[in-house]
């Protein structure tokens, strides 16, 4: 924990630092599940700050639920929690696949609007240069737990009012009888930004997993061109393989 160790943050309040820097000795296996956290004054002491910076750093760590404090016994790094499973073969949608699993999602607005599209987007939703866009940025939550960031773009004609979305995409378009039949989807590995691990409440540098889908309607054309950004810790992607013929 010593401060020259802290290599990823370096902007932000001393207990926002802290905060990060403590995320990150989990991650990495420093502070594995179910051990202890060491007790507030002898972090003081490791990392040089006062004792109110440490404890608004744990304090968040408890809001997030990474530590969890017993009476008496001390703060304890709290069990991974568990990853979802993902399946690679169903076009499902964010909200669709929450609900299956008793869960309820929750949308932070990161951008809604009609737009210019990008030259990556004219090619992706074979475009018009003239055409316009619709844009929807959004932080998804499951449980009240930040698991994706995606940003979706789909051709005006598609959703002329943004606005009408406000929990899922795909339940929208359904009604207006847009309702994507099939995608192409491809996943990488990422190491997130600081502005992406912010927002998923992860550390700086923590693994992520860029994933693209380009969706297609019924009669061909394509429905979105959606780029998102996974926690690397909170998802297994499954497929079932067939050996081909
Ligand atoms: C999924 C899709 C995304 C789609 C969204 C619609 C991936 C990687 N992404 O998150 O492309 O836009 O579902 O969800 O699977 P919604 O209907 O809940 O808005």
């Amino acid at each position: 924990l010593a401060p020259d160790q802290w290599q990823s943050v370096r902007n932000g309040p001393l207990y926002a630092q802290l905060f990060q820097r403590l995320t990150e000795a989990m991650t990495q296996g420093l502070l594995p599940p179910g051990s202890t956290l060491p007790p507030e004054r002898e972090i003081a002491q490791l990392t040089a700050l006062s004792r109110v910076t440490v404890r608004r750093a744990v304090q968040m760590l408890v809001r997030d639920g990474l530590i969890v404090q017993k009476q008496g016994a001390g703060s304890f790094v709290a069990a991974a929690p568990v990853r979802l499973e993902q399946s690679m073969s169903r076009l499902t949608s964010f909200t669709e696949d929450m609900a299956r699993r008793g869960l309820t999602t929750t949308t932070r607005w990161l951008g809604r609007g009609v737009h210019d599209p990008s030259p990556d987007e004219v090619i992706a939703l074979g475009l018009r240069q003239e055409d316009r866009v619709a844009r929807l940025a959004r932080l998804r939550l499951a449980d009240d737990r930040p698991l994706a960031i995606e940003q979706a773009t789909l051709p005006l004609a598609l959703l002329p009012d943004p606005g009408q979305v406000t929990t899922s995409l795909y339940a929208v378009l359904a009604e207006d009888g847009h309702r994507p039949v099939r995608a192409l989807q491809k996943i990488s590995a990422v190491n997130l930004g600081a502005e992406d691990a912010t927002l998923l409440q992860v550390a700086t540098g923590a693994a992520g997993l860029r994933i693209e889908r380009i969706s297609y309607l019924e009669d061909g054309g394509v429905a979105e061109f959606t780029r998102s950004v996974y926690r690397g810790d909170a998802y297994n992607f499954v497929a079932e393989l067939r050996l081909s013929q």
